[in-house]
């Protein structure tokens, strides 16, 4: 083992922690005004991201000070050589939350060469007069629970009796054009598609079953992180959208409940090909730490 190396239930212990330190910051603010800041026209930040993000961080940093931190609103901190990145989403869904909307969240995952090896997701469900929150956790080799409960993919094994939800990026380019059509396509052949606005709460609706696959293009690491080991763990396939192994820095990620996968790829695969031939920008994020 390299000289950094941690054991994955500490890992996951230390997820939690942050994540729920995170939660209580959201909670808090839920009976307050919310204050609102414009990033672009429709992409918003509140005073609750940026609470929740340094609640999350002061956890991590009292835990692991030389581990390397990626954070939505802070971007990278702590030792950029470590072997591990951690990845917070300190407000996931920030639109629904500011409309009171329940699909938010707050989600922290850790990363070793790209790929998830840890994570906890506290979901914000119930809305106005019923706020409740549920907890996910997992780490690889660990079964993924949800309240401490084990959770697990759904059956569904045909696209027509399946539901399904995706995502649209703030930036309206030819990728999110691209998944308009899939979205279209899809509404025609499943039993529906949801866009909720929240990629973490997405993978873990995936993770219980609630849904059965779920893609979309230009996520960012905080986004996927912990959802992915959330969704791997009880079950789920996760890839590119082309079908190529999955990692946190990639542009595209199809994530289903594995009996899925194979006909979901022949579907979202060429049209992911076709951006890519036409040299649509998907490529890495970043090069990882
Ligand atoms: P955020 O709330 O943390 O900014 C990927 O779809 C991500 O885009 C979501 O996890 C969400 O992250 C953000 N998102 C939320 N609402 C959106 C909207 N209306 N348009 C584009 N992106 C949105
Ligand atoms: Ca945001
Ligand atoms: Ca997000
Ligand atoms: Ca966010």
């Amino acid at each position: 083992a390299r000289a950094d190396h941690v054991a994955l239930s500490e890992l996951l212990d230390v997820a939690v922690l942050a994540a729920e330190k995170g939660a209580a910051v959201v909670r808090e603010s839920l009976d307050r005004p919310r204050s609102i800041s414009f990033k672009g026209t429709t992409d918003l930040v509140t005073e609750t991201d940026k609470a929740s993000e340094e609640a999350v961080l002061a956890v991590l940093r009292r835990h692991f000070p030389r581990h390397a931190l990626l954070g939505e609103e802070g971007g990278v901190s702590g030792d950029t050589n470590s072997t591990y990145l951690w990845c917070v989403d300190p407000l996931d869904g920030t639109t629904n939350f500011a409309h009171s909307y329940p699909a938010f969240a707050v989600s922290v995952g850790v990363v070793r060469g790209g790929t998830p090896v840890a994570g906890c997701v506290v979901e914000f469900t119930g809305g106005p007069h019923a706020w409740a929150t549920r907890t996910f956790a997992a780490h690889k080799g660990r079964p993924t629970t949800c309240n401490g409960k084990p959770v697990r993919v759904s059956e569904v094994s045909e696209v027509r009796r399946s539901l399904m939800v995706t995502g649209f990026g703030y930036e309206h380019d030819e990728a999110w054009s691209a998944n308009m059509e899939l979205f279209r396509e899809y509404t025609d052949v499943c039993q529906g598609v949801r866009r909720l606005g929240a990629a973490a709460v997405d993978l873990c609706h995936l993770s219980m079953g609630l849904v059965d696959a779920y893609w979309e293009y230009r996520l960012k690491p905080w986004d996927m992180a912990a959802g992915v080991i959330i969704a791997q763990e009880a079950g789920a396939t996760v890839t590119t959208m082309d079908g190529r192994p999955f990692s946190v820095f990639e542009r595209s990620m199809l994530a289903t409940n594995s009996r899925l996968h194979q006909q979901m790829l022949e579907g979202t695969g060429p049209k992911t090909r076709d951006l890519l031939e036409r040299g649509v920008d998907l490529s890495p994020w970043l090069v990882p730490p």
